[in-house]
């Protein structure tokens, strides 16, 4: 056998130990319900891209001063990737280099604040990201970070307590937005308080992308100074992040992310994030966007009809965070019952938690997923009330029941494909 005949043999001829894996997590991605708000089914599109030959090549540096050759090609990629994000978030600059999110603001740090200096950002038990200063991750130990939260009764922020916060401690750089928020971000607010005290207002709309693309999210765009995001949440995209600015932000943020923080682009990724970028564009992903909020308040309706106490009191989103307590269960104790019976979601504290983060009062679910797949209100109610059986069950230690759900849930979502199946 020569060498080419080697490395051009599919995955199933070369490992198929792997190749079963792979079909293994087609299986339970196909067969479960995901709620995590946090992830989606990339189009078969967007696979292909992540698969490609984009893979094989170096391109440390930007378009036309690069310090690899062979980038005919790359060159035309990346300001394809640029521009479409440009266009769809009606930014001046967009670095599309960043490999995930918190390499995305570990950039933003990079360019705007010295060691020492003083971040703030909503805490993670709140809502907040661990890279928005919090104290476990490099942001809360290289910085000095400042947290604010969410009033105890409304579970919402408050704003005048985020001023005074900001006016007390003079941050260089706030962030707004976070993984837990399932109310809508107020931008033009947090602009005011960061020009105020004179600091950089970054936007992470991770979450959120792909709302605001569908026109059913606010824009932080011409409030905050930068806008990171992931590509992968509501977006969906593959697993990477845009940085967005003005123009004169530009050669900051490019700076930092290259060579500041990272070596080589991940030339594949940006492949699929210009896919994703162009599907995002049409008018079929507006409707997405419409029907991700409208599933998430038919679900919240729904689980508060149940007696779930949803902190907030719902959404104005893709997401829903249920603090579990008066249920008498523990947000683990429910996650782990419900992927038994075959709905993905992910434990999470609440706001004031008196519990630990890793068994902690609250779970957190989102309808992205779900919603691409094609599933509307009444698969909503259904949902709510299989979480409700499911996790009365776990409390009665009753698998019978949470056997039946599995074998229900298998039933319903043979209905509704993913994409990236066999073709
Ligand atoms: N892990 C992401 C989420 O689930 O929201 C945040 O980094």
């Amino acid at each position: 056998m020569t060498v080419i005949a080697s490395v051009d043999r599919s995955l199933d001829g070369t490992d198929p130990v792997l190749a079963g894996l792979i079909g293994e997590e087609f299986e339970r991605q196909s067969g479960t319900i995901s709620l995590i708000p946090s992830e989606n089914y990339v189009s078969r599109a967007v696979l292909e891209a992540v698969g490609s030959v984009f893979t094989n090549k170096y391109s440390e540096g930007y378009a036309g001063r690069r310090y690899y050759e062979g980038q005919q090609v790359v060159d035309r990629l990346e300001p394809l990737a640029i521009e479409r994000a440009k266009q769809l978030f009606g930014v001046e600059h967009a670095n599309v280099q960043p490999y995930s999110g918190s390499p995305a603001n570990l950039a933003i740090y990079l360019a705007y604040l010295e060691p020492g200096d003083t971040v703030m950002g909503m805490s993670l038990p709140m809502g907040g990201h661990l890279t928005h200063g919090w104290n476990v991750s490099l942001t809360g130990k290289w910085f000095r970070s400042v947290s604010y939260g969410v009033n105890r009764d409304t579970g919402r922020v408050e704003l005048d307590e985020v001023r005074a916060l900001a006016r007390r401690e003079r941050p260089k750089l706030i962030f707004c937005g976070g993984t837990a928020i399932p109310r809508a971000i107020e931008f033009a607010a947090f602009a005011e308080i960061a020009r105020e005290v004179d600091a950089i207002l970054v936007a992470d709309i991770a979450h959120i992308a792909g709302l605001i693309a569908g026109g059913v999210h606010a824009s932080p765009v011409g409030h905050a100074e930068v806008v990171s995001t992931t590509t992968h949440k509501t977006l969906r995209g593959p697993r990477g992040a845009i940085l967005m600015c003005a123009a004169d932000h530009a050669s900051a943020i490019d700076r930092a992310v290259f060579p500041g923080l990272q070596g080589g682009p991940h030339n594949n990724t940006t492949a699929a994030i210009a896919v994703a970028l162009e599907e995002a564009r049409r008018p079929e992903f507006a409707g997405y966007a419409r029907q991700v909020v409208a599933n998430a308040k038919a679900l919240a309706a729904a689980l508060t009809g149940r007696g779930f106490d949803l902190v907030s009191g719902g959404t104005d989103n893709h997401l829903i965070l249920i603090d579990l307590t008066n249920k008498q269960v523990s947000g683990k104790i429910a996650a782990k019952a419900l992927d038994r019976a075959r709905i993905t979601t992910n434990y999470n504290t609440v706001p004031f938690d008196p519990r630990k983060p890793f068994d902690p009062s609250g779970m957190r679910l989102g309808t992205p997923a779900a919603t691409t797949r094609g599933m509307t209100e009444p698969e909503m109610r259904q949902i709510a009330r299989w979480i409700d059986e499911g996790i009365e069950a776990a409390k009665r230690q009753d698998e019978t029941t949470i056997e039946r759900i599995a074998s229900e849930i298998r039933e319903l979502t043979s209905g509704f494909p993913i994409p990236g199946g066999p073709a």
